[in-house]
């Protein structure tokens, strides 16, 4: 049956009761519902030819919402209508500056603030496209993604421009690379704007680029995604559709617009909605409460680890009152990625938010699942499918087993096909698509086919089909919730079993004095598979007791193989640009104290943690320990 499915689960409407929600049906009704009508939406913006989503920028800076405020950044507040008229006037310099054309790339190396708005609508007014540059990035990953992008005029934030180094600029000599200063932004706010002709905004099909937005590889350098404006748009409309975010919304986010998070997920579903939205120029546990009070956001977003960085930081007192302000906001729901079960709950109820709505999905990904949980029965969970749509979904998603040899899926030894897990059970999330046609599901990365067909997997259930590898190890239980368990490669062997990364640093996070946690497996010299290893961040300096009391807290909420074996204390967790937690470069050090820094090293004697020493590494080195 050729069901519209852009997203493979849903989330369910607030104040269903248990059973219903247990059966799932108007769950399915509710999922169903959202997703016909999105695609009759880019059906008919692909007819009408405005799939471009400076058209709905357009429609309300015209229409009724002209001055409703759209964005506001750093106290200023800007309205449908001027946000409009800025996107002009940028999309006008860049047309008379520079001579960019209708379909080109520009790339974009800015921080969060009202001109990355201005830019990137800018250069869509004008029927270009935007790359947009993690500004993080520095030397040959920087290079490489404006290489990728094939644009020659890079625009960057002044805040940023002492990454782009001589030694860059040496290696993009055909490139323009223009820092927008203040000085800058006034001549183009000057210019007199000129709407281009609708004929530079064409577009042939819904499945065309929009823009590029480059994934945050943990290993090797930045992949190109290309974003469909499909992707765009229906992300768009569905979100809303389920987590109830309306016009009345006011959404504050200070994720980085560079990834698809803050950009599609937030000013894009701001946009179609017709709401408004506050920026947070970067994350800081400082401002992020200072900004949702001022915005009186109704909604706030997070990704990665940002809401145990709040909950770890100490509560706002007013000055004048002596009052505690953690819940003094308006906020009714936290929209996001990553909130482990952990802290759910602790999160909730200091800063009195009533709803989570927690989703899975990836910028190059083919599909999404949501969850909209106002209690706990959805606690830590990503999706939900109940009995209709579960049957529907069976072609289109899959969780199937891995071998963990080869870390891939496992082939049947004559028929070479895959096999889907029992319930309960762990397996990788596979996404149908096309074998004749992948990019109608899936469109890869930019200008990069080996990469692009590196995430599609053929022959899985019958031969000549085709299927999105995820990479991410999923779990669904008897209730059609499915949980996420680690991501492959992070999972590792050790005494013959199988650890997941996630479940362990979950464990150990209910840990009072547990502020973060991140595991790995490190190998060891003369071991088979990896030993568990867990870099800490605690709440206070460790001493016998605590060492003795988290090696117990351990033992009795893990099985035995998965009790870490080594401790690792750090000051501060490496994240990537959208607070997740980095495994590579500390999997890499393992437990050679000449590699971990100043870090304390311990691992587990005798039912406790002890000091890891120099003298232990050499003798597991000579093979004298066996653990
Ligand atoms: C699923 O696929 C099978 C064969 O692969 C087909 O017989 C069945 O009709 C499909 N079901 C749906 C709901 O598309
Ligand atoms: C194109 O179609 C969309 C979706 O139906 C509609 O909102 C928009 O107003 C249309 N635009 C034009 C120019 O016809
Ligand atoms: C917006 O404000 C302008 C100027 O005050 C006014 O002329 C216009 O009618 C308003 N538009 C809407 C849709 O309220
Ligand atoms: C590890 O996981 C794989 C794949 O799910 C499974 O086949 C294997 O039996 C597991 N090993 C153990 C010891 O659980
Ligand atoms: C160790 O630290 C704990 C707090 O984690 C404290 O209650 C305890 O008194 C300390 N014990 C010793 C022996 O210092
Ligand atoms: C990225 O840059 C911001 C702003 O300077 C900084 O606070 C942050 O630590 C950097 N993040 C990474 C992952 O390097
Ligand atoms: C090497 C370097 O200058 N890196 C900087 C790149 O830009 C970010 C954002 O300002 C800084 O945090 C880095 O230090
Ligand atoms: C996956 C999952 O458990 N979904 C939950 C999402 O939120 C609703 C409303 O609270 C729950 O009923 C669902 O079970």
């Amino acid at each position: 049956m050729p069901v519209p499915l852009a997203l493979a689960a849903p989330a369910a409407v607030a104040g269903l009761a248990y059973l219903n929600a247990k059966t799932g049906f108007s769950y399915d009704y509710s999922l169903l519902g959202p997703l016909a009508k999105a695609t009759i939406q880019v059906n008919r913006r692909a007819k009408n030819d405005t799939l471009n989503p400076f058209y709905i920028l357009e429609e309300h800076a015209r229409g009724l919402l002209a001055n409703k405020t759209l964005l506001i950044y750093d106290g200023q507040r800007w309205t449908y209508k001027e946000v409009y008229i800025a996107a002009l006037k940028y999309g006008t310099w860049m047309k008379k500056a520079y001579g960019i054309k209708s379909k080109e790339l520009v790339a974009m190396d800015f921080m969060n603030s009202d001109k990355f708005i201005f830019v990137w609508f800018g250069i869509w007014a004008i029927g270009a496209k935007p790359a947009f540059i993690n500004y993080n990035l520095t030397d040959k990953a920087l290079v490489h993604c404006i290489k990728v992008s094939t644009a020659r005029l890079v625009l960057v934030d002044p805040q940023v421009q002492d990454n782009i180094t001589q030694e860059v600029r040496d290696g993009l000599s055909a490139v323009e690379m223009v820092i927008f200063t203040p000085e800058l932004q006034s001549v183009v706010m000057a210019i007199q704007e000129k709407r281009e002709k609708d004929s530079e905004r064409s577009e042939a099909k819904a499945i065309d680029m929009g823009m590029i937005i480059f994934t945050s590889g943990t290993t090797g350098l930045p992949k190109g995604a290309i974003v469909s404006w499909n992707k765009v748009i229906r992300a768009s409309l569905i979100v809303p559709a389920w987590n109830e975010f309306s016009k009345a919304d006011t959404f504050y986010t200070c994720m980085p617009l560079y990834h698809s998070s803050a950009s599609i997920l937030g000013f894009c579903m701001v946009l179609i909605e017709g709401a408004t939205i506050c920026l947070g120029r970067k994350f800081s546990t400082k401002t992020f409460w200072v900004d949702v009070r001022v915005s009186d956001a109704t909604v706030i977003q997070y990704v990665g680890e940002t809401c145990r960085y709040l909950l770890s930081a100490s509560p706002e007192i007013d000055p004048a009152t002596g009052e505690n302000l953690d819940r003094q906001n308006n906020v009714r729901m936290a929209f996001g990625n990553g909130l482990r079960p952990d802290i759910w709950n602790r999160f909730k109820d200091r800063f009195g938010i009533e709803a989570i709505a927690e989703f899975y999905t990836s910028t190059e990904g083919t599909t999404g699942s949501w969850n909209y949980s106002r209690n706990d029965f959805g606690k830590g969970a990503v999706g939900r499918l109940g009995m209709f749509a579960k049957f529907l979904m069976r072609n289109t998603s899959a969780l199937v087993e891995l071998d963990w040899e080869t870390e891939q899926p496992w082939r049947h030894p004559k028929t070479g096909l895959c096999r889907r897990v029992k319930e309960g059970e762990p397996g990788e999330l596979l996404f149908w698509v096309d074998a004749n046609d992948i990019p109608a599901k899936f469109q890869g990365y930019f200008n990069n086919p080996s990469a692009t067909e590196g995430k599609i997997m053929r022959d899985v259930f019958k031969k000549g089909d085709a299927w999105f590898h995820t990479g991410d190890m999923i779990f669904r239980d008897s209730e059609g919730r499915s949980f996420f368990s680690d991501r492959i490669g992070d999972t590792f062997r050790w005494k013959a079993e199988n650890v997941s990364t996630n479940e362990v640093s979950e464990a150990l996070g209910h840990h009072p004095k547990v502020q973060e946690a991140n595991v790995y497996g490190v190998e060891l010299p003369h071991h088979d598979g990896r030993a568990g290893c867990v870099a800490l961040v605690l709440a206070e300096q460790p001493n016998e007791t605590l060492l003795s009391d988290l090696a117990s807290h351990a033992r009795k909420r893990l099985p035995r193989f998965a009790v870490p074996v080594f401790l690792r204390f750090i000051n501060e967790m490496q994240l990537t640009g959208t607070n997740k937690q980095q495994k590579h470069a500390i999997r890499v050090q393992g437990v050679d104290p000449g590699k971990v820094g100043k870090d304390d090293l311990y691992w587990l004697k005798e039912g406790t943690y002890v000091k890891f020493s120099e003298d232990d590494w050499s003798e597991l080195n000579a093979g004298k320990i066996r653990l």
